[in-house]
């Protein structure tokens, strides 16, 4: 971890209905709504976003954040989050229960901001235990990671247990860039030759191109701040997902 703390969006996704093996999860959250919570930096890119990522492997915790919502993520960000005085009543968040990753594929979810307003929890081998929420909205227009790992999930739905329905969704245009035009990730994808996720070191590239030509020359196609400059629509899309209580402010 560096030793400037990074500021992510906490994007809360409210899950519409659980998959057949989280579904349980229902009769034991008080009457909460639940929502899977993303960290991500790009939340002008949420009107994007086609799907969300979860390890396979990693525990995540349904933690009440009140009396009227609880939060899926990973127990260091639920701790994280409660220094960070999102459970204000408490001091403390509260583990409802324990749910593994596998266990949460195919549960549709609410997209805040998404042109695509439900989508469904996918596998992601790289989603580190250590890093945000362990949560990752997929936005495959502007992440290379993204867009190479729904690939991945496309190429082989049976491999990774998947219904094809659940990544029908293709990559949604959300800024512009110079060098790459609407869709950044892939043309850099197809560009440094990725074959799948598994090309971390090529992936790691691709997203450092990605974000720097996003950030410094993208111009916004959709949404409230279309228009405008990315470096400029960033913090006001942020503030307006927060404000209509979409979202929150989480560092680490
Ligand atoms: B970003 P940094 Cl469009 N494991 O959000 C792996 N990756 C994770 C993660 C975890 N536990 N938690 C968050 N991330 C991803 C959007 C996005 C992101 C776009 C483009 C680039 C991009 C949609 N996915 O990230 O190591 C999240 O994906 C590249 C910088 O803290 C989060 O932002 O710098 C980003 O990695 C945080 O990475």
């Amino acid at each position: 971890e560096g030793v400037n703390p990074q500021e992510y969006t906490g994007v809360k996704m409210e899950v519409i209905e659980w998959s057949p093996e989280a579904k349980a999860i229902e009769s034991k959250v008080g009457g909460r709504k639940v929502f899977l919570v993303a960290a991500t930096l790009r939340p002008e890119t949420m009107y994007g976003q086609t799907n969300c990522f979860v390890g396979t492997s990693i525990k995540y915790g349904v933690y009440a954040i009140n009396d009227t919502e609880a939060f899926v993520c990973t127990y260091r960000a639920a701790r994280n989050m409660a220094f960070q005085g999102l459970s204000p009543e408490r001091a403390k968040t509260e583990l409802l229960l324990e749910i593994d990753g596998a266990a949460m594929i195919g549960t549709k979810i609410k997209a805040p901001f998404g042109l695509v307003p439900e989508v469904y929890v996918l596998p992601m081998d790289n989603v580190l235990a250590t890093k945000g929420t362990g949560v990752v909205t997929s936005v495959p227009s502007d992440s290379p990671d993204d867009f190479a790992t729904l690939s991945d999930l496309r190429k082989k739905p049976e491999f990774y247990k998947i219904d094809p329905k659940w990544v029908s969704v293709d990559p949604i245009p959300v800024l512009t860039t110079p060098t790459y035009g609407e869709l950044t990730a892939p043309r850099l994808v197809e560009k440094l030759k990725i074959q799948s996720q598994k090309d971390v070191k090529q992936l790691a590239e691709a997203k450092e191109i990605a974000y720097k030509e996003g950030f410094y020359s993208g111009v916004m196609l959709v949404g409230e701040f279309s228009g405008l400059p990315v470096q400029e629509a960033k913090p006001k899309v942020r503030a307006s997902m927060i404000e209509q209580g979409l979202a929150f402010a989480y560092a680490e």
